[in-house]
């Protein structure tokens, strides 16, 4: 409607260019369709390899050995974490299970809770070892963790919304409990991410529901288009958020809203800093020394975050990490020491 009137035409253009000053992202770097596999802006898994700045599969026999085994969905038992999900980069019909020794027909299991629709509604999840079915709790609830849902369900653009309203059934009102849910935002498996009974406190019926995207359609002004095409609001890029599922909004910004700024001009989350996993390149976000618990809970996520340290990496702060000193030798002989002032 806006192309058919000149004058229209030029309302429309500065409309669409404030929409534009509003985000803080880098127009020329969004070019290069920069999205999780180019390695010049975050680190690849850790089954995969940078080659000329892509990540790219690892072959399993490439991965660290003997880390713990793990149950893939076919039934097969590997040897840990990163062979199976170096298998997986080949073969995506073959997911993540369980972390343990495959035993017979377990099934970890995932539906969505709405008479109306098979793309939306609350999530319910039957864990491994499990018999009944626990609706997903509301707190901490992102766009992260909705994208692994749909894309579990096999959507592949992920999710649309997270946080529609929908009527809560019978069978949440009596539950007692509820599933705590944290996922990176990049596993192709529900399973994969941190999933934690919690009781339901105050009996909250405030459940996670999601939308999955499952249309094609030209992206509005006010929307910014993920190089995986899918439509997100201008406002939730760079927010250290994966809201396109790709992590395209968050790979070109000059500044990030509510997140951590890395050098490469990436937006992390907040709570990505001085977590003990570098995740800016050159780790500035474990370069500041910081005080902080160890939130480390067991999940898919502290089995890749270990195989991550058996890569090169480097270490939050200054205090508590000996350095372990070594003579160099040059030229045949053992260096001098050299003595350099601490001011
Ligand atoms: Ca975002
Ligand atoms: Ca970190």
């Amino acid at each position: 409607f806006c192309m058919q009137i000149p004058y229209m035409q030029l309302l429309c253009e500065e409309l669409f260019q404030s929409d534009q000053q509003e985000t803080f992202l880098i127009k020329e770097c969004l070019n290069n369709k920069y999205t999780h596999n180019t390695c010049k802006k975050v680190f690849c898994h850790p089954w995969q390899r940078c080659v000329g700045g892509s990540c790219i599969c690892k072959l399993p026999y490439q991965c660290p050995k003997n880390v713990t085994l793990v149950c893939s969905t076919n039934g097969r038992t590997f040897q840990n974490y990163c062979q199976l999900k170096a298998y997986e980069c080949q073969h995506p019909q073959e997911k993540f299970l369980s972390k343990a020794k495959c035993t017979l027909s377990e099934k970890f299991e995932v539906s969505l809770d709405d008479a109306d629709s098979q793309s939306e509604g609350l999530i319910q999840v039957k864990l491994v070892n499990h018999t009944e079915k626990l609706f997903i709790c509301n707190n901490e609830w992102s766009m992260n963790e909705a994208n692994v849902v749909c894309r579990h369900l096999g959507y592949k653009k992920g999710a649309k919304h997270h946080n529609k309203k929908f009527e809560v059934p019978e069978s949440a009102l009596t539950s007692s409990k509820c599933l705590h849910t944290t996922c990176r935002g990049l596993e192709t498996s529900l399973a994969e991410c941190t999933l934690i009974e919690r009781r339901n406190i105050n009996n909250n019926k405030d459940f996670a529901s999601v939308v999955c995207h499952n249309e094609d359609r030209e992206c509005l002004t006010n929307e910014f288009q993920c190089v995986n095409e899918k439509c997100i609001p201008l406002h939730e890029t760079c927010n250290g958020i994966n809201d396109c599922g790709d992590l395209s909004d968050e790979l070109c910004c000059k500044e990030c809203n509510n997140s951590f700024h890395c050098n490469s001009d990436l937006c992390i989350p907040n709570k990505y800093l001085c977590n003990r996993e570098v995740d800016c390149l050159a780790g500035e976000d474990e370069s500041r020394a910081q005080e902080k618990e160890d939130i480390s809970t067991s999940s898919m996520d502290g089995e890749r975050k270990t195989l991550k340290t058996l890569l090169p990496q480097l270490k939050c702060g200054v205090t508590n990490h000996p350095v372990t000193r070594r003579k160099r030798i040059i030229g045949g002989n053992t260096a001098k020491k050299v003595t350099t002032k601490v001011t």
